[in-house]
């Protein structure tokens, strides 16, 4: 297949840019390089050190003998660009990663919210919208989140997308319909996710558009099979308190002997999916695409559940450190219980890598060799959520007064 891979320059669509590749299909990557950018502006690296995008592909073509094509183009300000370019390539499915992803970075300032809103609204509407006028039938897979849901739990396990319902009719009736699951957004960033839900629907239901919406889990781990090939096709690895997502956060911290930052409590229950798990999902789903005129065919993209503070437990078991739990720069239920139901990969074929100490240790060996590369000042989470909260985020882990809050 030809296949468009909008934000293949990321964490998450690098690695499938590689595995997909490596399966044969002809990959094109749409990416604007913005979260390089965005590393600019809060001074932070990955921890692993990246290679441009060209060097990156460049080393693919040495290492394997295939191509995969780049194209600097901006989804969500680029509208005639991108239409140009799907109408002379015509991919046969597009996986759009192509969105601001950090919760505490959209809730940075009112910047950051309006450029999170502008960035992954637009980005989508875009793309559906140069889809219908192309006439362009290709499957779009698009990357969700859980947090659509809410983590919230009501006695009873998420289900994929959709909620079956009971109606009372007029008449006294109760008639039945599956709805999508009410959207409980959490941050800015997530609250966009629920918005590209909606769109989704208008545009499968009014123009037949296929689609299918993952929605992932926390994504840790940093290797894939593919990475793994060459030093220079390392993938990206964020630590820093705006991109640093949980897990990675920990063991990060743990390899360089830095408190592990437990949010509150640390009673969050979330949903987890490593790395490779999550590029053999994307491969799975392409092959299941839905029919024109079918509804969104939504995936809950993950494959185990867990508490943040028995992670950072268990990561200091197996890695030494201390645990810190402070005050948590979220509005966010400081406890909550997570049942998910992801029965439709299980059937399509995943046999999930779940943690185990291996594979921990793995990414604590990645951070202990590139731990030179850490600036310890960027690690901790000063985003607040509200006005309220930012004056509590005053001192780090260490006990050292931060400079600037919120
Ligand atoms: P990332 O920030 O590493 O990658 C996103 C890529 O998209 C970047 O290369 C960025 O430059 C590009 N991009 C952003 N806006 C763009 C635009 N307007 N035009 C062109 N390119 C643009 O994020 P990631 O971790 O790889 O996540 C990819 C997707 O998966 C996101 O949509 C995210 O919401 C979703 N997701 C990620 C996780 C996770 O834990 N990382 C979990 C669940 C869902
Ligand atoms: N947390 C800590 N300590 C830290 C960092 C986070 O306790 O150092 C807590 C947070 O308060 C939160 C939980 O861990 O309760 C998860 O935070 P996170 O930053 O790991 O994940 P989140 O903000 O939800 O966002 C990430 C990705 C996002 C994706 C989402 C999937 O950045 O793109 O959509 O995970 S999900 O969480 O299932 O919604």
């Amino acid at each position: 297949m030809k296949i468009a891979v909008l934000g293949g320059d990321g964490f998450v669509g690098w690695p499938t840019s590689l595995h997909l590749s490596s399966l044969g299909h002809e990959i094109h990557i749409l990416d604007n390089l913005s979260r390089r950018w965005i590393d600019t502006e809060l001074g932070v690296q990955s921890l692993t050190p990246m290679d441009s995008i060209q060097e990156r592909t460049r080393i693919w073509h040495q290492e394997t003998g295939r191509r995969l094509h780049f194209h600097l183009i901006d989804i969500a300000r680029d509208y005639e660009v991108l239409k140009r370019w799907l109408s002379e390539n015509r991919p046969d499915a597009i996986i759009h990663f192509a969105e601001q992803r950090a919760a505490p970075y959209s809730m940075k300032s009112d910047r950051h919210k309006n450029y999170t809103v502008n960035n992954n609204v637009n980005a989508t509407h875009n793309l559906l919208n140069a889809m219908v006028e192309l006439d362009l039938d290709a499957h779009l897979v698009h990357l969700g989140t859980m947090g659509v849901y809410g983590y919230s739990t009501v006695g009873a396990a998420i289900p994929e997308g959709y909620l079956p319902v009971g109606i009372e009719t007029m008449s006294g009736d109760t008639v039945s319909q599956e709805i999508l699951y009410p959207a409980n957004p959490g941050s800015i960033y997530h609250m966009t996710k629920c918005l590209d839900q909606l769109l989704f629907q208008f545009y499968a239901k009014n123009d037949g558009v296929r689609i299918t919406d993952l929605h992932q889990g926390i994504v840790w781990g940093t290797h894939t099979e593919q990475t793994r090939l060459h030093p220079q096709l390392v993938n990206r690895f964020d630590y820093d308190g705006d991109y640093g997502t949980v897990l990675n956060r920990f063991l990060i911290q743990a390899a360089i002997g830095y408190p592990l930052t437990v949010h509150g409590t640390g009673g969050q229950t979330r949903a987890f999916i490593h790395i490779q798990d999550s590029v053999r999902c994307i491969e799975i789903a392409l092959k299941s695409a839905p029919k024109r005129g079918e509804r969104v065919k939504i995936f809950n993209q993950m494959t185990e559940t867990h508490r943040v503070r028995d992670l950072a437990e268990m990561v200091a078991r197996i890695a030494g450190g201390r645990v810190a739990y402070l005050p948590n720069p979220r509005k966010e239920a400081a406890e909550n219980d997570l049942v998910v139901k992801n029965e439709q990969f299980l059937a399509l074929g995943l046999d999930p890598i779940t943690l185990e100490a291996g594979l921990l240790s793995e990414v604590i060996d990645v951070a202990k060799k590139f731990a030179y590369r850490v600036d310890r000042a960027r690690i901790p989470a000063v985003s607040a959520w509200t006005r309220d909260i930012a004056p509590k985020i005053d001192r780090d882990p260490e006990g050292k007064r931060l400079k600037s809050v919120g």
